[in-house]
């Protein structure tokens, strides 16, 4: 790895060097957080994956272990894929993950806890009865398809079941397994949910949420208040979507809600680049807690050269919208422990055409939340009914093409001169008979580097501007933007290599390039540096 580091981050989660992908098996066991994830011992591109193991106290300072899980029998000799755990009702953890055999064929094993007493749960020793679940010629499975276990839960009636992703043809395929004792476990005639056209869905996830409450519930809970969520990745597009529905314990079945959209168009925890993400239940403070992988968006040369690729988003809360119609989430309250010097703007104008440098923080490393006020709303621009994607739109309107109302927001990792910066910002138009509110993350001159993908974000956001605030909150972290507009109803999480806004020479403005004034009021933290890369195996 070169000496300079810039894109290195500080307080996002990634090991010392080399590849890492999808979170795997996140869990609390005796008020430890656990993390396992995907990982290449041997260099910064994807391969030779093998379960990699960390743990913390407070899920922002981490303490690494030795690899939990790397091919050591048959049915996992090519690779330890993506997979979760189940905690037992006595309290034991298990993971279920996915094995490539001699064949390369994907199955599902088990590994349990070489040493309960041990709470770094350090070595795990796996079922001499694996792999559980594999494709035959009887069950149809597709062997190059059938992958990433989720946690398990426990029916009423005794039997545990999990799900697998999968696809036959072009239909992606939750493919359902049924057990009594967690070694056997027989496959369901249907799959508990599919839908065509999406091609194989990877890591899927399936839980229960609460009605009217921001608490989370175990994996298993079921009743009257209970809504689920089934999220899936998709292979072929590399972008996530969930749908809210009703899980059928008496089919095994479950089916979305009227009105959401079971497809890549969907809705997403994130509208930026997100994906294998996979949420566990924290007993310990009643929450749930959703972890997702950052992808590059350097070339892979870059990424050699800098020896490390792909960081962890900061661990979400996530709960159901009150609308009942989507999810909310929001950086976890412990990342506020790395909160330092605060700058706070009070409630000002920011006129249409200008911007105001924040000076005082650490730009580069910073946790920014600003919210605006707008009075006059008629000066909307009038939404052309075509623009129904908004990532589209946020390419086609970026944060240099002025507006009525907006653009306005931020302008983060920004050089002196403005020759780079990343853009995060609103734009407000004038719908059919509602206002409706875009957020686009602008990456387009985030970096003189043309080598890196700069593709800019976008979602619409479910806020009425005109009965309350639009607010952005921006987690900056060297190569990384992770922003959440109105307070967690739409995400976007971007990566920029900027090569003139590093280290001290990085800047914060807040903007607004649209004809209106706005008001604004903000507070910018100085981000401290989380334990991260502590080498010490304990
Ligand atoms: N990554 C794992 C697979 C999974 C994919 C392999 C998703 O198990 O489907 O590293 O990123």
């Amino acid at each position: 790895p070169s000496e300079h580091q810039p894109y290195r981050t500080s307080y996002h989660f990634q090991p010392p060097q080399n590849w890492i992908n999808d979170p795997n098996g996140p869990m609390i066991y005796r008020g430890l957080y656990h993390l396992f994830y995907q990982y290449n011992p041997k260099g910064a591109v994807w391969g030779n994956i093998v379960w990699a193991h960390s743990t913390s106290t407070d899920l922002v300072n981490w303490t690494p272990h030795e690899p939990a899980i790397y091919p050591s029998q048959q049915s996992d000799i090519n690779g330890c894929w993506s997979g979760s755990t189940t905690i037992l009702p006595w309290g034991t953890p298990v993971i279920l993950y996915t094995g490539i055999d001699p064949q390369d064929q994907q199955v599902q094993n088990l590994a349990i806890p070489k040493n309960l007493s041990d709470p770094y749960l350090r070595e795990w020793v796996k079922s001499p009865k694996n792999p559980l679940m594999a494709p035959t010629s009887a069950n149809q499975i597709n062997a190059s398809s059938f992958r990433d276990p989720t946690s398990a839960w426990l029916g009423p009636d005794g039997t545990w079941r999990v799900i697998i992703g999968s696809k036959r043809h072009t239909r992606g395929l939750a493919i359902l397994y049924r057990s009594k004792d967690f070694i056997r476990w027989v496959k369901s005639q249907h799959p508990l949910h599919s839908a065509k056209d999406t091609g194989m869905w990877e890591c899927p996830d399936f839980f229960p949420v609460l009605v009217n409450s921001e608490l989370g519930v175990d994996t298993s809970i079921m009743g009257p208040d209970v809504k689920h969520v089934l999220k899936v990745s998709l292979d072929n597009t590399k972008h996530e979507y969930y749908t809210i529905g009703t899980y059928n314990l008496g089919k095994d079945n479950y089916v979305p809600d009227k009105g959401q959209v079971d497809s890549d168009s969907g809705l997403r925890y994130d509208y930026g680049k997100y994906y294998a993400s996979k949420t566990f239940f924290d007993s310990a403070k009643n929450r749930r807690i959703l972890l997702g992988w950052i992808n590059e968006s350097s070339s892979v040369n870059d990424d050699i050269k800098k020896g490390w690729s792909g960081v962890q988003a900061i661990p979400r809360i996530l709960w159901l919208d009150t609308s009942g119609k989507q999810l909310v989430q929001w950086p976890i309250r412990e990342i506020e422990k790395l909160r330092g010097h605060e700058v706070h703007l009070p409630k000002q104008v920011l006129e249409g055409g200008s911007a105001l440098e924040v000076s005082g923080v650490t730009a580069v490393q910073a946790d920014v939340e600003v919210s605006f006020g707008i009075s006059e709303l008629e000066k909307a621009e009038v939404l052309n009914p075509s623009w129904t994607n908004p990532q589209e739109l946020c390419s086609k309107k970026g944060a240099s093409v002025k507006g009525g109302l907006g653009p306005f927001g931020l302008l983060v990792l920004a050089s002196k001169g403005l020759q780079e910066y990343t853009a995060v910002f609103f734009r407000i138009f004038k719908g059919h008979n509602k206002y409706v509110v875009l957020m686009c993350s602008d990456q387009s001159r985030s970096s003189l580097n043309n080598n890196n993908d700069k593709t800019n974000y976008g979602a619409f956001l479910d806020v009425d501007p005109s009965r309350e605030k639009v607010s952005l909150r921006s987690l900056i972290d060297h190569s990384i933007v992770e922003s959440f507009g109105g307070k967690g109803k739409a995400c976007i999480t971007a990566r920029v290599y900027p090569t003139l806004a590093i280290d001290d020479k990085a800047h914060l403005h807040v903007f607004n390039n649209g004809t209106e004034n706005v008001q604004f009021t903000l507070s910018a933290w100085s981000m401290k540096k989380a334990r991260l890369d502590l080498e010490s195996k304990l």
